[in-house]
C-alpha cells in the first residue's frame, strides 16, 4: 500500500537518549551502536516521514472471538496486514508467572516480538504488575501510598521492588533474534500515573515518588547493563492546557527516550459530548508531548488510545486520522480486543461496522501498517 512517498531523510542522526552521553552518528557507525541506541535511530528516521505507525495490544495472540490462530489478527483479518506496532505486557513477569495478566504466555511474546521484528516491526512492552502491599493487582489502591515505601532504601518494599523489576529487565534483555543478537524494545512503565487507577498513580501517591521510582526502575536496569530497552513516559490525558501536569512527575531527559501520552476516547458521555472532550484532551495532550519532543529531540507517541467498541464506525477515519495528522506522532497504539471480555474491543474486526471505514484509515498515507514500516530501515 501507499509507499511511492516514503523517503528517508537524514543521514545523520543525533542521539541523546538512555542516559547515554549526546553524541552524532553517522549511519557508517550503525556497528557501534546499542540495540536501544539502533532503534531510536529508527525511530527517529520514522518519525522524520511525518508518518504514523499503527500499533494494537496483544494482535497476534487474540482476537474478537479467536485466540491463537498462527499469523492471525483482527487487524489483518479487516485490512490484510499486521500493525506496524505490537503492545505486549508483562504483567506477572514479577512472580515469574509463565502467563501475562491477560493470559498469554510469555514465552509466546518471546516468539511472536522476535518474529515481529524480523518482518520490520516494533515490539512495546507496558507492566501491570500486581501490588507489592497487598497481592492484588494493579487497580488495587486500598493500601494507600505503598510508592514511596517501594522507592525507600532498606524497606521491605524496596527489597521487593529491586527483585521485581529486575525480573521485568531480566525478560526484556533476554529477547533474542533469530541471529542471537538482542531484540530491542520500548518499555512503557508506570503509565497512567495521572489518574488514580493504579497504584502508582499521583492521587495515591506523589510526584517525587513517581520520579524516585523511574529513577530506582533505570538504576535496576543499568546495573543489569540492560542495553536494549528504549523508555517511554506515557502519562494519561493532560486538560490543564498540558504542560504542566504533563511534566508534575517527569522524571527527566536522561531518563526517557520517548514522550507518550494514553488518551481514550470515552463512551460513559453522550456521542457529541464524548467527542468534544476527546478532541479537547487530545489537543491538550498531545499539543504537550508534540512541543516537548521536539524542544527535547524526543520521540512523540500517542501511546493508548481508542473508542470502546469502536461505537463510531467511521471513528478511525474520521476521528483518529485528521489528530494524527495534526499531531505526528511515531506511533499510535489501540488497545485490545479482548477474547476473555467480548464486549471490549479497541479495534474493528471482520463484519464490524468499523471495518470498511478503517480500511481508508489504513489506505491514508499518513498510517504505516507493517509492510510499510519494514521499508524503513
Ligand atoms: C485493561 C483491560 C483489562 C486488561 C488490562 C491489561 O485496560 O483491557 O481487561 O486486563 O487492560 O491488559
Amino acid at each position: 500500500m501507499k509507499l511511492a512517498s516514503l523517503l528517508i531523510p537524514a543521514t545523520i542522526i543525533a542521539l541523546s537518549a538512555c542516559g547515554h552521553k549526546s553524541s552524532v552518528q553517522t549511519e557508517d557507525d550503525a556497528v557501534a551502536l546499542t540495540p536501544a541506541q539502533q532503534l531510536l535511530q529508527r525511530l527517529q528516521r520514522i518519525q522524520a516521514t511525518g508518518k504514523v505507525m499503527f500499533g494494537h495490544h496483544d494482535s497476534p495472540c487474540y482476537g474478537h472471538l479467536w485466540q491463537y490462530e498462527p499469523g492471525r489478527s483482527d487487524i489483518k483479518d479487516v485490512c490484510g496486514d499486521m500493525p506496524a506496532v505490537m503492545s505486549w505486557d508483562l504483567g506477572g513477569i514479577e512472580h515469574l508467572d509463565s502467563l501475562e495478566l491477560d493470559g498469554v504466555p510469555f514465552d509466546f511474546i518471546r516468539r511472536e516480538a522476535a518474529r515481529h521484528d524480523s518482518l520490520g516491526g516494533i515490539n512495546v512492552f507496558s507492566w501491570h504488575l500486581r501490588n507489592p502491599a497487598t497481592g492484588g493487582d494493579a487497580w488495587d489502591t486500598s493500601a494507600g501510598d505503598i510508592v514511596s515505601q517501594m522507592v525507600a532504601e532498606g524497606s521491605p518494599l524496596n527489597d521487593t521492588m529491586q527483585i521485581w523489576i529486575g525480573r521485568a529487565a531480566d525478560y526484556l534483555s533476554s529477547l533474542r533474534r533469530s541471529d542471537g543478537s538482542k531484540l530491542p524494545v520500548v518499555f512503557r512503565p508506570w503509565h497512567e500515573h495521572t489518574g488514580g487507577w493504579f497504584f502508582w498513580g499521583e492521587p495515591n501517591t506523589s510526584p517525587e515518588a513517581i520520579k524516585a521510582l523511574w529513577a530506582l526502575t533505570r538504576r535496576v536496569f543499568d546495573q543489569k547493563g540492560v542495553d536494549n530497552v528504549l523508555w517511554a513516559y506515557s502519562p494519561d490525558r493532560c486538560t490543564d492546557g498540558g504542560l504542566q501536569t504533563y511534566l508534575r512527575s517527569y522524571p527527566g531527559d536522561s531518563l526517557v527516550d520517548i514522550l507518550g501520552a494514553d488518551v481514550y476516547h470515552r463512551v460513559e458521555m453522550s456521542p457529541d459530548q464524548g467527542l468534544t472532550a476527546y478532541k479537547e484532551a487530545t489537543d491538550s495532550t498531545l499539543g504537550a508531548v508534540v512541543t516537548l519532543a521536539k524542544e527535547r529531540g524526543k520521540i512523540a507517541a500517542f501511546t493508548e488510545t481508542g473508542l470502546d467498541n469502536v461505537v463510531d464506525p467511521r471513528w478511525f477515519p474520521d476521528v483518529l486520522l485528521p489528530i494524527l495528522k495534526k499531531y505526528p506522532v511515531a506511533y499510535v497504539c489501540v488497545w485490545r480486543n479482548a477474547m476473555d471480555k467480548p464486549q471490549e474491543y479497541f479495534a474493528p474486526y471482520l463484519g464490524h461496522p468499523s471495518a470498511e471505514p478503517f480500511k481508508e484509515f489504513y489506505a491514508d498515507t499518513t498510517t504505516l501498517f507493517l509492510r510499510d514500516v519494514a521499508r524503513i530501515k
